[in-house]
């Protein structure tokens, strides 16, 4: 018998051997440089951030054995052994048969689209992810979301909000017939619902549907240890089952899959795409020479492939992964008891603050998450993104701003990164903001770029 309780809020399951020291500039000095920044925190310098909570996308840190690995680092042209080892990890943890090494996951995108898509079929997806749609347009898909219809209320609380909907999938296989279909992406989890994972019900019964039509279905596996990890917790049957047994049996569900590994891969760097088609994975190999580098490197390096596999094993540890989503939900079970709007519930990789609900003064056309992000930078150095109408972007026909129901400003969480003391820091300064929301100002575009214009645009105040 123990006084402690660790299960509701893990304490990190490591020691910190090296650190990187971060300090806070004064509000007037963060006021300049959200301003020269265009109120963008994409456009900010990493020096004048306190807590980069921007992106969990390859900030993750790396362990010990990790950093060993890299000077293990076999720089051959082709070849290398480390590209072995990856390569032996992704097929033992995956099970599929053809890996195809990318610099990151949006190489593996591109790829995919590249090889799978045949101009004017639809391609259907759990939600949209940017970089993934934009290659599945450029290549002339046309994106269907079939996402369940909860996904896009931020406020509904239910488990596996990530799900897709059976009917919406069936409908568009009745309606535009299998043939059109380039293939199913389904992302586990689903990054802008909020992190939301898919259970395994729901993979299942996807695949059963698409096999009986000959329709592919292929898994956005960026977040795919997280969303084991929701299984475990919440899926009956899983219980007993390890991490890895279930991530096993998710990618079964599935003919291939995308993975940035600059996420649950625990890296700086790296991707793949997986395959299970001999055709499909030597068109693949044809263009990733192309774009990416030879088939035993695409891009990475040696020491990044031998750190990407090692990271791979690591994140399937238990108490690695429970800390990771237990760690995330402290900040959002921190917020929602202050009465922050939040998408609920809190998701795997990041807390979404609900900014239609936050800002109820500003109109999306005024870009109220751009604004709470800018603002939030500007109490505590706190940098998060915004995940709404900017980062929809535009329809591509008719050029009309995507509206999506979700305007959200995502607190992203590093993995091994911070420590509950920062998310404290966070929570005060999101509350101390929400209760003087109206200082929260409407935006104006002053430079808007034509693709993925979230990375790079720039505002100003429009009042
Ligand atoms: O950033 P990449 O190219 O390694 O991966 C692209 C990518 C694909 N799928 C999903 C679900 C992502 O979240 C994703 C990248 N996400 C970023 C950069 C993020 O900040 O969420």
């Amino acid at each position: 018998m123990s006084f402690m309780d660790l299960s509701k809020y893990p304490a990190e399951p490591f020691k910190i051997k090296s650190v990187e020291p971060v300090k806070m500039i004064s509000k007037s000095e963060r006021e300049a440089a959200a301003k020269e920044a265009g109120y963008n925190t994409f456009n900010l310098k990493s020096e004048d951030v306190y807590i980069d909570l921007l992106t969990d996308s390859g900030t993750n840190a790396m362990s010990d054995k990790q950093w060993a690995g890299m000077m293990m680092g076999d720089e051959a042209y082709a070849g290398s052994k480390n590209w072995i080892f990856l390569e032996e990890t992704c097929k033992e943890i995956f099970g599929f048969k053809h890996i195809v090494p990318t610099h990151q996951g949006r190489g593996a995108e591109n790829l995919l689209s590249t090889i799978a898509i045949k101009p004017g079929q639809y391609v259907a997806g759990n939600m949209y992810f940017t970089t993934t749609r934009y290659h599945q347009e450029k290549n002339g898909g046309i994106f269907v979301d079939i996402i369940r219809d909860e996904a896009h209320d931020a406020s509904t609380d239910v488990p596996f909000k990530g799900d897709i909907c059976l009917e919406k999938l069936q409908k568009l296989i009745d309606e535009k017939g299998a043939e059109n279909i380039a293939y199913v992406c389904l992302a586990v989890t689903v990054n802008l619902a909020g992190g939301q994972p898919v259970s395994m019900k729901n993979m299942r019964e996807v695949y059963e549907i698409c096999q009986k039509h000959g329709v592919k279905v292929f898994f956005d596996a960026t977040r795919c240890v997280e969303n084991a990890y929701f299984i475990k917790e919440q899926e009956e049957g899983y219980q007993d089952k390890t991490i890895k047994e279930i991530v096993h049996e998710m990618f079964s569900y599935s003919d291939g899959a995308t993975m940035s590994g600059k996420k649950d891969g625990i890296v700086n760097i790296g991707g793949f795409l997986a395959l299970n088609d001999d055709e499909l994975f030597g068109h693949a190999k044809e263009f990733v020479v192309v774009y990416e580098g030879m088939p035993s490197y695409g891009g990475m390096t040696g020491r990044d492939m031998e750190a990407f596999a090692i990271g791979l094993r690591e994140s399937l540890q238990f108490e690695y992964i429970e800390h990771r989503v237990k760690q995330v939900r402290y900040l959002g079970d921190r917020l929602r008891e202050a009465g922050v709007p939040i998408v609920e519930p809190t998701g795997g990789h990041a807390v979404f603050l609900d900014a239609r609900k936050f800002c109820p003064h500003l109109d999306q056309e005024q870009f109220p998450a751009q604004s709470l992000a800018a603002f939030l930078y500007i109490d505590s150095g706190v940098r998060s993104m915004e995940r709404g109408i900017v980062s929809a972007g535009r329809d591509n026909k008719t050029g009309e701003n995507h509206k999506p129901k979700l305007e959200t400003v995502r607190l992203t969480i590093p993995r091994r990164v911070y420590t509950y003391r920062h998310m404290d820091v966070v929570a005060d300064s999101v509350i101390g903001l929400f209760n003087n929301k109206e200082e929260i100002r409407p935006l104006k575009f002053v430079y808007e770029p034509p693709q993925l214009r979230f990375f790079t645009a720039k505002f100003d105040f429009a009042d």
